[in-house]
């Protein structure tokens, strides 16, 4: 058979630049013709070519996933690539592909999610590119891919049929590859050597009960697989357990505003034991008990303190990381048991030199993400089953949990506000002005608190050296209580001002407070400080967790 690879003349497109995980942009955006193509041809090229290269290839299964997946076979295989390890029907959760392109240690793959951002024809559509670590490309190979964006003007694709990607095997497409995979299997082969199935399978035998709200993304099917299958789950223990390409209208980002069918579950009479939740590419987790949300921040600290007792960490944890604007629970635990801390900036690439060095074992995020050396991704079924084994090897509630942890190592109080689609330049301009202020506000009191430390967070990588300017700007108290403002990396409409708000608390008296009310003085503070309704017109944010 002959094959023809076509170069198509093309032009930059403005914009194409990866936010803090990849480019996201409406789905009529990447539906322009070329634009897709533009960005694939990009990656390669700062890639220096793929020739003779292995890549994995898979999304959430969102609306555009299935086309994007056949432009890119057939890009992958006009520009040499040997082979191509796909997700049957196009499907790969965010820490299943990372986990793939570790087992069978392949050149990287192209991950198609907007992972948290809704879906549909008039949603959003996402792309990136992970390395051999199967960890999210640093920000110089983001960089390099943005700057061939700037200058294309071709790029190659096959001349072909659209490859056959419901069927797993081996096939060919173009002289290339094409191997079809199980989306599910090598990702539950790798968390039976994590965890204790045999003891997970005895707490639901003894008629534990829990739910899990796949939110119709792609967590479905690998939680189904494992709970439901390997698990010994009854059936109906995964809701919204099939992904649909407009995740069924929900909103698929497991926190309390989103989830909120979990949520009245659980705060209901005869609530399951535990529940939980995952995002659209399955990398996100949302942990809790009966009227009982645990903060992301708390989840990372209870994880690192008892990490022990889960097989796959009972050799111990060599180091955490968190970012910058999580909690700073999981530090009294690491300081407990005399291991690093590392803070990083927002986004899980920032992890995998930590993750690749030995440094660190556990990380997370504010943002309901949790993860560890297992994957180079944070990963919602991982966190999860992590909580099962938990429950499962102490026979406690996740109250039980939450409350003990609490008592040995203090509670932060922590909330973030979202003021979701402001004006950009508002937005902008508020940031600029805080970086201002917070020049002078060392040593001065503000509603009788000391500023201990005021600064835009930087970030020197202690493994390669690099340097990441400007990720957020952190007023620090003397009592420990934090604002931390920031500008999402990942929305698609206007600008989103984030506003973390943090508070210690030693006395277990006073652990039963309402986080708003425990907040209330530091959230007063937040929009005194960076002018929140003179530059926005907001004066409540859109989005509390
Ligand atoms: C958000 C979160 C961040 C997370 C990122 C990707 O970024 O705050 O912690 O790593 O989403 O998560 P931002 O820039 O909007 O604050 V996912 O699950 O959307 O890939
Ligand atoms: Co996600």
């Amino acid at each position: 058979m002959t094959t023809y690879v076509n170069t198509i003349k093309t032009k930059p497109f403005d914009g194409q630049k990866p936010g803090t995980s990849g480019l996201r942009k409406k789905v009529t955006v990447f539906q322009q013709p070329h634009y897709l193509e533009n960005f694939v041809q990009s990656i390669f090229d700062a890639l220096g070519g793929v020739a003779g290269k292995a890549l994995v290839l898979g999304g959430d299964g969102r609306y555009h996933n299935r086309q994007a997946v056949q432009v890119i076979l057939k890009m992958a295989a006009a520009s040499g690539a040997a082979k191509v390890i796909v997700g049957q029907g196009g499907i790969l959760s965010t820490p299943a592909a990372s986990c793939v392109i570790r087992k069978y240690q392949t050149f990287g793959g192209i991950i198609l999610s907007a992972s948290h951002n809704p879906g549909g024809p008039d949603g959003d559509f996402g792309i990136k590119y992970n390395i051999d670590n199967g960890g999210p490309a640093p920000e110089k190979i983001t960089d390099a891919i943005y700057a061939c964006t700037l200058s294309i003007t071709e790029y190659q694709i096959a001349d072909a049929a659209d490859h056959d990607i419901d069927t797993v095997g081996s096939g060919e497409l173009a002289g290339m590859t094409v191997e079809v995979i199980d989306s599910v299997a090598d990702y539950a082969e790798l968390m039976q050597e994590l965890f204790d199935f045999a003891a997970i399978r005895r707490w639901f035998a003894a008629g534990h009960r829990m739910r899990f709200d796949g939110l119709s993304a792609v967590s479905g099917p690998y939680a189904t697989h494992i709970l439901e299958g390997l698990l010994g789950a009854p059936a109906g223990t995964v809701v919204n357990g099939v992904p649909l390409e407009d995740f069924g209208g929900h909103h698929p980002d497991p926190n309390p505003a989103h989830a909120t069918e979990l949520i009245d579950c659980m705060n209901a009479a005869d609530a399951p034991d535990f529940g939980a939740a995952s995002d659209g590419d399955a990398d996100r987790n949302m942990i809790v008990g009966r009227n009982l949300v645990v903060t992301p921040s708390d989840s990372l600290a209870i994880i690192a303190a008892n990490a022990t007792l889960v097989p796959g960490y009972a050799r111990g944890v060599a180091g955490v990381a968190r970012s910058m604007p999580t909690s700073c629970a999981v530090d009294r635990v690491a300081k407990a048991l005399g291991i690093p801390c590392f803070e990083t900036p927002t986004g899980w690439k920032f992890f995998g030199n930590l993750l690749d060095a030995g440094l660190a074992t556990l990380c997370g995020e504010e943002s309901y993400g949790t993860g560890s050396d297992h994957v180079r991704e944070k990963d919602g079924v991982w966190a999860v089953l992590f909580w099962l084994n938990l429950l499962a090897a102490t026979n406690k509630s996740v109250t039980q949990l939450v409350e003990a942890h609490w008592a040995q190592f203090g509670r932060n109080y922590y909330s973030r506000h979202d003021y979701e689609g402001i004006d950009t330049d508002a937005a902008n301009g508020l940031m600029a002005a805080l970086r201002e202020k917070i020049k002078t506000l060392i040593g001065t009191t503000l509603a009788g608190k000391t500023v201990q430390l005021a600064d835009d967070f930087a970030y020197d990588d202690p493994v390669d050296g690099s340097h990441s300017g400007k990720q957020g700007v952190r007023v620090v108290f003397a009592d420990g209580s934090r604002v931390v403002y920031r500008l999402s990396g990942t929305g698609t409409e206007g600008a989103t001002l984030r506003v973390y708000l943090e508070r210690f608390e030693a006395d277990p008296a006073r652990h039963a407070l309402d986080t708003q009310l425990a907040l209330a003085d530091l959230i007063a503070l937040s929009h005194e400080l960076a002018g929140i309704k003179q530059h926005t017109g907001r004066e409540t944010p859109t989005v509390v967790t």
